[in-house]
Parts: C-alpha cells; structure tokens; sequence
C-alpha cells in the first residue's frame, strides 16, 4: 500500500487564512480542522491527509520528512534555518513584517545592545550585518514588555497595524523582512513523490491566481 502524502498546516492565525485556500485547491478535510481535538486528519483525497500542528513544529516535522509538504510563516523558517525543504509557493496569506522596535522617544544606548525575542537566530545575524555588538534574550511571547521593564533595549518581533507595540509606548524602527506564510516540500518528498507533489502544487497555484 502506498504511504499517504502527508500535509503539515500551522495552526493558529495561519490557519484561518489556509482553510479557503485548502477549499479552492479541492483539499477538503473530512472534519472541521478548527473544532476536532484531532491532529490528523482525512481528506476528500484517499491519498492526502493533513496534520494540524504548532505552528513552529511545522519545519521540524517537513524537515525529517514526516511531513511531505507544510504550510509555514516565512518568520518561522527563517528562525528555523528551513534545512531539508523548498519553498516552493508565496501563499501570501498571514502577511506581516518582521521588525526592530524601540521605546519611543529613547536614545539608543551607547553601552552593549540587549536585544529581547523569540527570533533569537534572525535577531542575531541581523544585528550582525549591522556590524552591531549584542546580547540577545530568548522570550517565548510578550516582547513587547521587556524594554518596559529594563529586560532589553530593543526587540525584534512581527508587525502588523503596529497597534501592539503602540499601546506599550514603542515604534517599530527597522523592517528585518515582509513576511508570509509559503507552501514548502521535504526534499525527500520532492525526490520521491514529484508525481503526486506536482499536481497539488499547480492546485495551489491556480486557487492564488484565482484570489488575485
Ligand atoms: O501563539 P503561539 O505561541 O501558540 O504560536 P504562534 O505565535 O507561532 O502562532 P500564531 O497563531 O500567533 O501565528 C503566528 C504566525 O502568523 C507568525 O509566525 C506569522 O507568520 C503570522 N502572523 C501574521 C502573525 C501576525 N500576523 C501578527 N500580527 N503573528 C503574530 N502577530 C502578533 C505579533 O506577535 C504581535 O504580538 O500580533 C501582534 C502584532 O500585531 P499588530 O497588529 O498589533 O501590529
Ligand atoms: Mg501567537
């Protein structure tokens, strides 16, 4: 028998934004994704089943090839190195902008830099192409309230109206990356599964150029 081709959707925020785009790719899950406390789950395809995880797992299980394909913010894979797969689609769903933020009105610091997020590795290497020394702190949310609290001088968090960072008296400052969520391949996949790979990524395809 052949081994089903596995899908690896974010939930979460992405989520949302993935549901009409699965429908107008005629991926259709037999149970409501947003209501089961499953994690797996069958489709109007026999050989199609789709998994709903973390949105940060997604490259990890892509990357070792228990997934085939994944649908993943481009924030995430960015941080997570996205070894092993290729994007192979901008779903240009969950749009936002990865950005530095400050306390308004505050001089930066002539000391070292302490930099709070949860993107510890794109903070790192972008405040080094800036040829700028710090000290990054690993949060797992809430960025926004380090530099209140003397935590951090900057952060690097995601961006979009700017209302959170607003409403806690900072700015976003530096664009690090616009971000989206892509349609990534496990590499094994690619190799081994083009065949039934290629025809879900031209439905996917088609239901974009339809949205735009
Ligand atoms: O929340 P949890 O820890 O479970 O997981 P998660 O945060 O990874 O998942 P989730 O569901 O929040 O989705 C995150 C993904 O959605 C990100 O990886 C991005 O690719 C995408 N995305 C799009 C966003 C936003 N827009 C967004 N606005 N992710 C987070 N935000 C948050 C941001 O962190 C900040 O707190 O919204 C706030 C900023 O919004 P504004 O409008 O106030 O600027
Ligand atoms: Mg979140």
């Amino acid at each position: 028998m052949n081994k089903p081709l596995i899908i690896a959707l974010s939930k979460g925020r992405i989520l949302d934004d993935t549901l009409p785009l699965l429908a107008a790719a005629d991926i259709h899950p037999l149970e409501d994704l947003k209501k089961s406390r499953k994690l797996i789950f069958d489709t109007n395809h026999d050989h199609i089943k789709l998994i709903v995880i973390r949105a940060t797992d997604v490259p990890t299980y892509v990357e070792y090839g228990a997934a085939d394909m994944g649908i993943s913010g481009k924030d995430v894979l960015m941080e997570h190195g996205a070894r092993e797969m290729v994007e192979v689609l901008d779903l240009k769903i969950a749009c936002c902008r990865l950005m530095t933020a400050k306390v308004k009105g505050v001089p930066r610091t002539t000391g070292r830099l302490k930099v709070a997020s949860k993107f510890v590795n794109i903070a790192r290497q972008y405040y080094y192409e800036q040829g700028q020394q710090v000290d990054i702190i690993k949060l797992y949310g809430g960025m926004e309230l380090a530099p209140i609290l003397g935590l951090a001088h900057e952060i690097v968090d995601i961006v979009d109206t700017g209302n959170t960072l607003k409403a806690n008296g900072m700015i976003p400052d530096q664009l690090i990356a616009d971000i989206s969520s892509r349609l990534v391949v496990s590499r094994s996949a690619m190799k081994q599964k083009l065949s039934t790979i290629q025809p879900i990524i031209d439905r996917f395809k088609a239901a974009l150029a339809h949205n735009n």
